[in-house]
């Protein structure tokens, strides 16, 4: 088969290609990203002349290479992991995500209703369900959980995820979906969370907590997120939604003292700043579906899944150290500047 795997030069496409690349080594991998501030080819170098896979520069809005690439490849299978993904700056400028997390996604459906396909898969987030009370940890995100949207980045990919159902009831597009927890692992980009921390305790820097830090958070190591997709895409019902993710609550305050310990950090580098505009509180996802259907369950405890990523960065200085070193100094003084 042919995978076509846009936004593979990010965080969890990279993985997802890796992954793919290792367990099913008959299939052929082709990654379609366009290299925004976030995709890096660095990130791919170790199998960018591996001859089962191929990377093509090209944005998911520009129709006419995502027609080409179809002509030339013949995907078999697309998975759509392409999109402007941080939250921060969907607040600052929520235009990008429009265009790329809706107008993107439609353009990646045309060329697969005109052209064909055995299944086309969107990478959604559970963000797309809103926040629960810190004061109901009974309540957790289902699949029949309505939409209910908090930030310009969870409205794109909500928006996102109704196309794609329109699609499949109007043209029959054969299509999946999985929402997913907040994933960790390597190549996460500095402006989120766990390599944020990570990062700045490294340099003694200041460690930003946006309010008190009591927000919550389901984590997932980034590989059992595609475990979970390579399990949909070859064995996932068309045209159904499945939540990914799993028990693994924890609030931002904790990591954070966590990886101050684990580096051998004082806590009193943590800095509580203004929080963020319209926060979500909790996000907590009921994985019985996905459990049931297909057996997935998370594999990596957090437990060794945050001491394996702080490891990672540890032991990948240089990949970290050339993002930081640019555009990314002036999106951090923008954000964390006086805040
Ligand atoms: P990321 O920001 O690390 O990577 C996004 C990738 O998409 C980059 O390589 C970028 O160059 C590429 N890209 C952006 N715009 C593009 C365009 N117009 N055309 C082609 N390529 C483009 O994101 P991530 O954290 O790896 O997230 C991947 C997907 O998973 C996203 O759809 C996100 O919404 C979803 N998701 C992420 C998480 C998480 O915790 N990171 C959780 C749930 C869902
Ligand atoms: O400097 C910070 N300080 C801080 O307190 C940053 C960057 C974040 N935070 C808080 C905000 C959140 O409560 O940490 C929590 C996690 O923040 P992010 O890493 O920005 O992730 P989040 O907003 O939860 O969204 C992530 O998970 C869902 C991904 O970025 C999304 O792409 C995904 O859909």
């Amino acid at each position: 088969m042919t995978i076509v795997v846009t936004g593979g030069a990010g965080f969890i496409g990279s993985n997802f290609v890796y992954y793919l690349l290792e367990h099913h080594p008959e299939d052929r991998v082709v990654c379609l990203d366009k290299l925004t501030y976030a995709g890096n080819l660095s990130t791919l170098a170790p199998v960018m002349a591996h001859p089962q896979f191929r990377f093509v520069k090209a944005d998911i809005c520009d129709r006419a290479s995502v027609y080409r690439l179809f002509e030339e490849e013949h995907p078999d299978i697309v998975v759509n992991f392409a999109a402007e993904s941080h939250v921060d700056r969907s607040i600052e400028n929520p235009e990008v995500f429009l265009q790329t997390n809706i107008i993107g996604t439609s353009v990646l459906m045309d060329a697969c209703r005109k052209y064909g396909i055995g299944r086309y898969h969107q990478v959604s987030t559970d963000e797309v369900y809103g926040d629960l009370p810190l004061d109901r940890p009974d309540l957790f995100f289902t699949e029949e959980t309505p939409i209910h949207t908090s930030s310009p980045y969870s409205s794109s990919k909500a928006s996102a995820d109704l196309l794609v159902m329109a699609y499949h009831r109007t043209y029959g597009l054969p299509v999946t979906i999985s929402r997913c927890s907040n994933n960790y692992g390597p190549y996460h980009f500095p402006e989120k969370l766990i390599p944020l921390m990570i990062i700045n305790a490294l340099a003694d820097k200041p460690l930003p907590v946006y309010g008190e830090g009591l927000n919550v958070r389901d984590w997932l190591y980034v590989e059992d997120h595609c475990k979970a997709i390579d399990r949909i895409i070859r064995d996932g019902r068309v045209g159904e939604v499945y939540n990914v993710g799993g028990h693994n609550e924890k609030q931002n305050i904790e990591i954070v003292r966590l990886i101050c310990r684990s580096l051998g950090k004082p806590e009193s580098l943590i800095t509580h700043v203004t929080d963020r505009k319209g926060h979500d509180m909790r996000y907590a996802i009921d994985p019985t579906k996905i459990h049931s259907e297909l057996g997935w369950l998370p594999e990596t405890k957090f437990e060794d899944g945050i001491q394996k990523t702080i490891q990672w960065y540890l032991d990948n200085r240089d990949w970290w150290e050339t993002i930081i070193s640019g555009e990314y100094q002036n999106y951090y003084e923008k954000m964390y500047h006086n805040r």
